[in-house]
């Protein structure tokens, strides 16, 4: 601190606060973004995004662009107004230099601004300053332009007019600081889907993200150009893109109940499983909350409600519940909230009471008007709900089934486990591998202390298009969750997994680095996906990976992950000594390599490299593994195929 301090001498009181404010953010940065690493890199541009969002929100602005510079630093430009740069009488420096070093300071300039965008820990661009090694502002306003520059955080000179516009608008340039981030480089994917969600969760706005690192075979920069007119319903058909549709329409609704604004969008298809999207602020909850308890409610009381009144129930003799009006249900639910209270683990589950009630009567009043004016379709949905009951009632019997097994089984651990001795689940892992082969490699390799070792058969399956009680029925699957020692969702509370159970808390998949691999560990992650999401939530699931090649020369060898790697190795080994050559050998298959060889490259912990699964963004998640999944063939194709040399594992 003192040397900021020391430079001029004239600072006040104020000053040394608002250093203090920076300071804190660049000594604990997870607290403010969450991470050093990937995700918090790529917080960055959200945060700054998010400003220019508000700003669009307030009506003033309709163009968002995003640059990838050449150097990994981001350029954010609007044109909104342009943020004010007079002096701000109590601060006696510009508004827009405090904005820029003030933590918190964003928002409060403009009163008729209903701020209501804000990252998921909406601390504002001045965060985003502190952590930047170098940041610029350009403000075009009242025909001037005007700019300042900052090293972590720290303006290096006033606020300075340096040319004259007709515009209007703002734009930060900013370089993540390397001493802070652990991941220095922007993936263009993940940007793009956020901005995909910004685009169809505020309609009208138009986000361009351009990527200076890359250009394409025309030789232009690869740029994305994201812009929604329908807002909801279009998110609702992307996201069901790749399902089979039960309904044409889709059902929409917007308005505002008690102040909050309320947007809700659905439609059915002729999946099993249960898609709601529930955002706050464009935040998306995927704990849920008090929002999606109302979306919930409105759903089962309008159906309920109808299908009673139109005498479709009569003749059903089971029960039906919240649960069957949801099968093949796809959502988007999308509420503005004025001083939204987060809970949960990950901060993501709404707590006001206030927002349930307008929620559920939108959807009341959006429901209840289709279901009158499309009674074809409203028969179509209700025989939906009834097969659903039935079906749930199948799998609860499914379900007991395997619980009493468990139970009367006294361990009841499936025979194909090799389990690991330790017993503490925090330092345990198992690993789910491809094919008994594999699995009796993996046996011999692993430390038997910690690493347990489960062999799956061939394909599972696939749970995208089998019903809930065949899912609950397959022998894979039930093993999958006796040896995790977790319990099959219950009737009451069907998404919850005990956790508290889980013995190891690393899954590990292990699968052959080929096309058959992949598919099975997609497999495996879909089944995760929509069976234990709070496996991944927790961070608990890993891809492990093998390598691709062997290079040997005489009796010395080493491992190779990808091309380049080889090619180098080929390179070194050559030039050492002469005489015998240089053999490079391609794994197929985990197979091919004898115990040790796996324990050395895969299983290690000191050598091995895991790659952990996050959920990311939760809708593109969705729609990724339903269309890797369903039965729409081509878009799969395509996407393996442009993923293809993704594949490869970085180092
Ligand atoms: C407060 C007041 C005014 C503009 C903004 C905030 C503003 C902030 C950001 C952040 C990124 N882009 C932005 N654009 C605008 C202007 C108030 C006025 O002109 O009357």
């Amino acid at each position: 601190m003192s040397e900021d301090l020391n430079q001029k001498g004239d600072y006040s009181a104020d000053n040394i606060q608002v250093l203090e404010g920076l300071e804190a953010v660049r000594k604990r940065p997870a607290m403010y973004i969450g991470d050093v690493g990937f995700k918090g890199l790529h917080h960055l541009v959200y945060e700054v995004v998010d400003n220019s969002i508000d700003e669009a929100l307030a009506g003033h602005c309709d163009k968002i662009t995003v640059i990838i510079n050449e150097d990994n630093s981001i350029s954010v430009s609007d044109n909104g107004r342009g943020i004010p740069t007079a002096i701000h009488t109590k601060e006696k420096r510009s508004a827009l230099e405090v904005v820029m070093t003030v933590l918190h300071a964003g928002g409060k300039f403009d009163k008729d601004t209903y701020k209501v965008s804000g990252g998921l820990h909406g601390v504002g661009v001045s965060c985003v300053n502190a952590l930047s090694s170098d940041l610029k502002v350009t403000v075009k306003r009242e025909g001037k332009v005007f700019e300042q520059e900052y090293k972590i955080g720290k303006p290096q000179y006033d606020v300075r007019v340096v040319g004259e516009s007709s515009e209007t608008g703002t734009e930060v340039t900013f370089l993540p600081d390397a001493s802070i981030f652990e991941v220095k480089v922007y993936n263009f994917d993940t940007l793009a889907a956020r901005m995909r969600e910004l685009a169809f969760l505020n309609k009208g706005i138009t986000l361009i993200l351009i990527d200076h690192r890359n250009k394409d075979e025309k030789g232009e920069y690869i740029t994305e150009t994201y812009f929604s007119k329908r807002g909801l319903s279009e998110f609702t058909e992307y996201i069901d893109r790749n399902r089979e549709s039960l309904i044409n329409d889709v059902i929409y609704f917007e308005g505002e109940r008690d102040g909050i604004p309320v947007e809700v969008s659905m439609t059915y298809n002729k999946s099993y499983s249960e898609n709601i999207q529930a955002y706050v602020n464009n935040i998306n909850t995927h704990e849920g909350g008090t929002h999606l308890s109302g979306f919930r409610r409105g759903l089962t009381n309008t159906l309920k409600k109808y299908a009673n009144e139109s005498g479709l129930l009569s003749k059903e003799k089971i029960e039906i519940d919240g649960d069957d009006f949801r099968e093949g249900l796809t959502a988007v639910l999308s509420v503005k909230v004025a001083e939204p209270q987060f809970e949960g683990q990950t901060k993501t589950k709404l707590g006001n009471r206030e927002v349930t009630a307008p929620v559920s009567q939108s959807v009341y009043e959006m429901l209840s008007a289709y279901l009158e004016e499309h009674p074809n379709e409203a028969k179509i949905i209700v025989e939906k709900v009834i097969l659903a009951a039935r079906a749930r009632h199948a799998a609860k019997k499914a379900r007991e089934m395997v619980q009493r097994k468990n139970v009367l089984g006294g361990v009841g651990l499936p025979g194909k486990l090799a389990d690991c001795s330790d017993k503490d689940p925090a330092s345990c892992e198992i690993y789910f591998v491809e094919g008994d082969s594999a699995g009796g490699t993996a046996k011999q390799g692993r430390d038997r202390h910690f690493q347990a070792i489960m062999p799956l058969r061939g394909k599972i399956l696939n749970v995208e298009k089998a019903m809930q009680h065949k899912i609950l029925e397959n022998e894979e699957i039930k093993n999958i969750y006796t040896a995790l020692g977790v319990r099959i969702g219950t009737e009451e509370d069907s998404k919850a997994l005990n956790l508290e159970k889980l013995r190891y808390h690393k899954v590990i998949i292990m699968c052959d680095a080929d096309v058959d691999g992949s598919h099975i560990e997609t497999l495996i992650l879909t089944f995760l996906f929509r069976y234990m999401k709070e496996l991944i939530e927790n961070g608990y699931v890993y891809i492990a990976t093998p390598p691709l090649y062997q290079v040997k020369k005489g009796a010395k060898s080493e491992y190779a992950w990808n091309d380049d790697q080889r090619d180098l190795l080929v390179e070194s080994m050559k030039g050492s000594g002469a005489a015998t050559s240089v053999g490079v050998q391609r794994y197929k298959g985990l197979g091919e390599m004898n115990a040790e060889q796996l324990w050395e490259t895969t299983m290690n912990p000191e050598k091995r490299t895991l790659r952990q699964v996050t959920i990311d963004n939760a809708a593109e998640c969705d729609q990724i593994f339903s269309m890797l999944m369903g039965d729409d063939v081509p878009p799969r194709r395509a996407f393996i195929e442009r993923n293809a040399k993704y594949a490869k594992i970085d180092t």
